[in-house]
């Protein structure tokens, strides 16, 4: 028994090809019709075609990552019935096409964070990193954003002015364009790459000027209440994404970080086609967050997991270390996760194959002579998918023996 090894592939441009991965053991891909804007419906011809390419190559397509939820439906504008009309659409077409776990996430606009996209670890390794005090400085002094300084600690904004002085114009541009356009453009960003990127992205902060904690639960709510009977009605295991990383920024809210968050949104809606992605490398960021009482608490709709490690570099900062090296203690939450599995297989409620990915990975060896999307290099993955999928057979042994 193990989780079912999956790998996010970004599609036909993506430089990692479908044929390189069998040989070190995928079994299932994750992946999403990239190329359609967010919002429109996804035909069954497409779906069906990247269903058939990953199949030709011996694999199956495990979950989608992600649907986007169009900002319309998160800010509850005049649009969004026809936004949530086209999700449904979308979510009946996969079904038909036997594709029936879906990973999504509800942050506003933006739908990961980091600073520094090439973060030199020891032993010559990169990987991103998300420092507090400078994102704020680029919120308070290079988006320049209305009422900004106001969100932060007094102290927090004299640091970032600090690090905003130590900065090139040339660097104040680069940490903007990551933030904005480099992260988010290969994921289905809101802001595209546009020369004007940053006005385009002030106007859609300024979408939620309005909208408070309660009134984005409110309209997750309204989402979920829409779309979670449709997904249950054809099989389909919804999973929201943790925020990421898990605490309000931009002076938004943010509705997805914590255990009570995510007991407000089962509660509200108790159907297991309302489920969580167990995402370690997000939920572990906020020291308060005990990953495997969210496991425990949450198991049984646990639809997707994401594995993945961080060390803290000061309060609300952190950057991306080895799967199994950093705060993030993989052993318990395996087993954790294989007692579900094995729940799931004996009683026969609830999909077993409980699909993982190695969610992103250090740069390393020749990843650096391939290019590849930011935090998804080939070898770092593959190092975390063999040594997450070697200690689920260590532990599985010892729990038989
Ligand atoms: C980044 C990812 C996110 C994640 C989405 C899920 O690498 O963790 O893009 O896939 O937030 O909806």
């Amino acid at each position: 028994m193990a989780l079912e090894k999956t790998w996010r592939w970004f599609g036909k441009n993506d430089p990692i090809k479908l044929e390189q991965l069998r040989q070190f053991g995928v079994e299932g891909i994750v992946t999403a019709l990239h190329h359609i804007p967010v919002g429109e419906i996804w035909p069954k011809e497409e779906i069906m075609a990247v269903k058939h390419e990953i199949e030709r190559h011996g694999m199956r397509w495990s979950v989608v990552e992600s649907l986007p939820v169009s900002e319309e439906i998160k800010i509850c504008s005049p649009e969004r019935s026809l936004k949530v009309d086209n999700y449904i659409a979308s979510l009946r077409n996969l079904a038909e096409c036997g594709i029936t776990t879906v990973c999504y996430n509800f942050m506003p606009v933006l739908d990961w964070a980091r600073t520094d996209l090439h973060f030199k670890n020891e032993f010559g390794t990169e990987s991103m990193l998300f420092d507090y005090e400078t994102f704020v400085a680029f919120d308070v002094f290079i988006l320049n954003r209305p009422g900004a300084s106001g969100d932060y600690p007094q102290e927090t904004v004299l640091r970032a002015a600090e690090i905003y002085q130590g900065m090139t114009p040339e660097e104040s541009n680069t940490l903007a364009y990551n933030i904005i356009v480099v992260t988010q453009g290969f994921i289905n960003g809101t802001v595209g790459n546009v020369l004007d990127f940053k006005e385009v992205f002030l106007k859609f902060l300024d979408r939620y000027r309005n909208i408070d904690t309660e009134i984005l639960r409110q309209n997750l709510l309204a989402f979920i209440n829409d779309v979670v009977p449709v997904a249950e009605e054809c099989g389909i295991n919804l999973c929201i994404h943790p925020d990421d990383p898990p605490f309000p920024l931009l002076g938004l809210p943010r509705i997805a970080s914590t255990i009570a968050d995510f007991e407000w949104l089962f509660s509200n809606c108790t159907s297991l086609a309302n489920g969580l992605t167990f995402c370690s490398g997000s939920l572990s960021v906020r020291p308060d967050n005990d990953l495997l009482e969210i496991i425990e608490k949450f198991s049984e709709r646990i639809h997707f997991v994401h594995l993945r490690n961080i060390k803290r570099s000061s309060e609300r900062s952190f950057y991306e270390s080895a799967h199994l090296d950093g705060v993030v203690d993989m052993v318990p939450i395996l087993r954790l996760l294989l007692n579900e599995q094995q729940r799931r297989r004996t009683s026969g409620s609830g999909d077993p194959r409980m699909p993982f990915r190695p969610d992103h990975g250090l740069k390393m060896l020749d990843d650096f002579d391939r290019q590849s999307n930011p935090g998804y290099p080939l070898i770092g993955r593959m190092r975390g998918l063999v040594e997450i999928a070697a200690l689920q057979m260590g532990i599985e042994r010892s729990l038989n023996n």
